[in-house]
This record gives structure tokens, C-alpha cells and sequence, in this order.
């Protein structure tokens, strides 16, 4: 019996056989498979995709012990710590290293030649009382794009496209970076859509550094990049002004869209040094939750000081919280 298989299905299964991060592989793979008709003409190609399936999850996850080491991919994951995890992406020489050497403790190498980056590196960067984890990665440029950045940039919460504006080749560079990603089904957005009609593509919600913008040429870049992306969060961002590093880190904040719950005992003051981070709009509930899986189904009532209006009332375990609200909670 024929297998009938569709263009489409041709098309994706060039693309596995040419990929090489075990990442990737595995997405295109389960897309495979979820796109080729099932019918017995098929049964074979089924099985043998679902084999290898199976033994690219042992090699992303690191399992696999029984069949040998498999050899995984040190870049295409990096733990999420902190509130958030913002990835910078650039092109050569745009700034992202000195902007994760301004505001976290890492120390890039930083230098006026391209490509100095030559790996992915985490660096914390604090912001009032939270922790954020900035991502400084190798440029992506027509010539080159290390092949795990698209995971990367599907893992983070939000990316940090770093324009130089200084240059007027930022327009170009903005272009180039656009299609690299693309070609790996992630698009830089403006915001996240709700819904998606093709699942293997992933929107990223981008914040745009106007970069150098105190350079000469910078002023004019800015009102260009302005322009040209008027649906972005645009903050100019220069390595010589420190307030705008610090508006950065808020505007990361805003856009994570989270909020910082403070907790307390009754009786004691509240612990303002490690909020519990929650989605905005989340519950008391859910803050109880966010703190250990049991203390929800403990929780009798709790009471809520701060800006959601309330003064230390007692609340339903349906209330819904507002950012830097300090909560009681009553088991
Ligand atoms: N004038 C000025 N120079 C900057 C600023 N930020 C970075 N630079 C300089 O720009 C050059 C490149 O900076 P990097 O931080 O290494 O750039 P990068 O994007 O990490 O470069 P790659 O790692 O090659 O991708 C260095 O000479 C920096 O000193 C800034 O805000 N103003
Ligand atoms: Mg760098």
C-alpha cells in the first residue's frame, strides 16, 4: 500500500534529516510524525519515527545510560534562575556583551572586533528586589548563526534584540536577523498572540535596545528604529548612562508580566527580601501554591496588606493579587 505522503511532509523531513542539534531534531521529528497519515501504508515509517523519537528524548534528556552515553548539546539549554530569563540577540559588535557586563556580575569579554562571543553565558542581574537571568549569546549574521540560539530563544521569557543605532546598518542587520530565525520557525514579535493556527512556529516577545544612541548618528537611529518598529517596547540603551540600563531592567520586568508577592507571619513584619514571583493576576491561591504544593489545601483564609486596596483584611482564597501586595497567610 502507498504511503501517500504530502509535500509538505517531504519538505519537514529534508529539514530533520539536515538537522543536527538533538533539540531540534526531536520538535521536527514529533511534527513529523503528528503530520503522516495514518493508515497501514504508513504503519513502518510510523514505527521507525517513533524509534527515533524514543532515542532522541534519551539523548536530550541525558537518559539513556543503557545504550551508552549520547553526546548532548552543552548550549541548547540553559537553566532558568531568577524571576526571568531574557535573551540578547544581536549582530556582531552591536553591544550585548557590554550591556550583560553592565547590569549583571558576569564579566564578557567585550571588543570593538566581531564575534568575540563565542558561547552562550548567564549573568544575574538585580532589579529592586527580584533576580533577572540575562542570556549574552554569539551575533547572528547572514554569514552565521550558532545552530542552538533558535532553542534558546524558545526557551527564554522574552528577548532583548540589541540594535546598534550609531550604524546605519542596524536596518539591514534587523533583516538578516529576522530571517535567520524565521528559516528556524521563530519570529520576533512585538507581543505574544493568543492563539497560533501553525503550532511549530513560536512567537517571541522582543524588547529592542536602541543601543550606543548617545554616539554620534545614534539620535537619528533611534527615531529611525522608531519608525520602522512602532508596535515595540523601544528603550535607547547606551553602556555611558547608567539610568538607562536601569530602565531597561524595568522594562524587562513590565514585560515578563509578573508580579512580586511579599509574605509574612502574624505578628512579624513582612520579609520584603524574597517575593514570591506569581503570573500577574494570580490568587491567593495560587501564591500559597507558588509557596509549597500543600499550603493550598491548608490555607483557611488569608489577609493581604498593600495595593490591591486592602489593608490587612481577611480575603477569599480566589483573591486576586496585585504586584508588591504582602499576604498573611492563616492555616
Ligand atoms: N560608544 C559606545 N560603545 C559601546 C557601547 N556598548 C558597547 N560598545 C563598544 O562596542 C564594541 C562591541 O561591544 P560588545 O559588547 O563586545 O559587542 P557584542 O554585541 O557582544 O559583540 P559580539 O560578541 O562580537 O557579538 C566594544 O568596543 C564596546 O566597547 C555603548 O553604549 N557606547
Ligand atoms: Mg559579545
Amino acid at each position: 500500500m502507498p504511503a501517500n505522503l504530502t509535500p509538505q511532509y517531504y519538505k519537514l523531513e529534508k529539514e530533520f534529516k539536515a538537522e543536527r542539534d538533538p533539540f531540534e531534531k526531536l520538535r521536527l521529528a514529533r511534527e513529523l510524525l503528528a503530520i503522516m497519515p495514518k493508515h497501514k501504508g504508513t504503519d513502518k515509517l510510523q514505527a521507525e519515527l517513533k524509534a527515533k523519537i524514543s532515542k532522541l528524548k534519551d539523548q536530550v534528556e541525558g537518559g539513556g545510560a543503557t545504550h551508552g552515553a549520547h553526546r548532548v548539546d552543552p548550549f541548547s539549554h540553559i537553566d532558568q534562575e531568577g524571576a526571568g530569563q531574557i535573551i540578547l540577540i544581536g549582530a556582531p559588535n552591536a553591544g550585548k556583551s557590554s550591556i550583560v557586563d553592565a547590569v549583571t556580575h558576569a564579566h564578557p569579554e567585550i571588543a570593538d572586533y566581531p564575534f568575540t562571543t563565542r558561547e552562550p553565558h548567564a549573568g544575574m542581574a538585580e532589579w529592586e528586589t527580584i533576580q533577572l537571568q540575562l542570556i549574552d549569546t554569539p551575533p547572528v549574521s547572514a554569514e552565521h548563526m550558532e545552530h542552538y540560539i533558535p532553542n534558546l530563544v524558545r526557551q527564554a521569557d522574552l528577548v532583548l534584540l540589541v540594535l546598534d543605532v550609531s550604524s546605519p546598518d542596524w536596518a539591514t542587520h534587523l533583516l538578516e536577523i529576522r530571517e535567520r530565525l524565521e528559516a528556524r520557525r521563530v519570529i520576533l514579535s512585538d507581543h505574544e498572540p493568543d492563539e497560533v493556527e501553525d503550532t511549530s512556529v513560536m512567537y517571541k516577545r522582543t524588547i529592542v535596545a536602541a543601543h550606543k544612541y548617545l554616539d554620534e548618528g545614534g539620535a537619528q537611529g533611534l527615531a529611525d528604529v522608531q519608525n520602522t518598529m512602532p508596535d515595540y517596547t523601544i528603550v535607547p540603551t547606551s553602556v555611558l548612562d547608567d539610568s538607562s540600563m536601569t530602565s531597561l531592567l524595568s522594562t524587562f520586568f513590565g514585560a515578563l508580566n509578573i508580579m512580586r508577592i511579599y509574605t509574612k507571619r502574624a505578628g512579624q513584619p513582612a520579609e520584603f527580601r524574597n517575593p514570591v514571583i506569581l503570573p500577574a493576576g494570580a490568587t491567593v491561591e495560587d501564591a500559597a501554591r507558588g509557596i509549597h504544593k500543600d499550603f493550598a489545601q491548608k490555607l483557611q483564609f488569608a489577609r493581604v496588606w498593600g495595593h490591591s486596596k486592602v489593608e490587612g483584611q481577611r480575603v477569599k482564597n480566589t483573591f486576586v493579587l496585585t504586584d508588591r501586595d504582602v499576604i498573611e497567610f492563616h492555616m
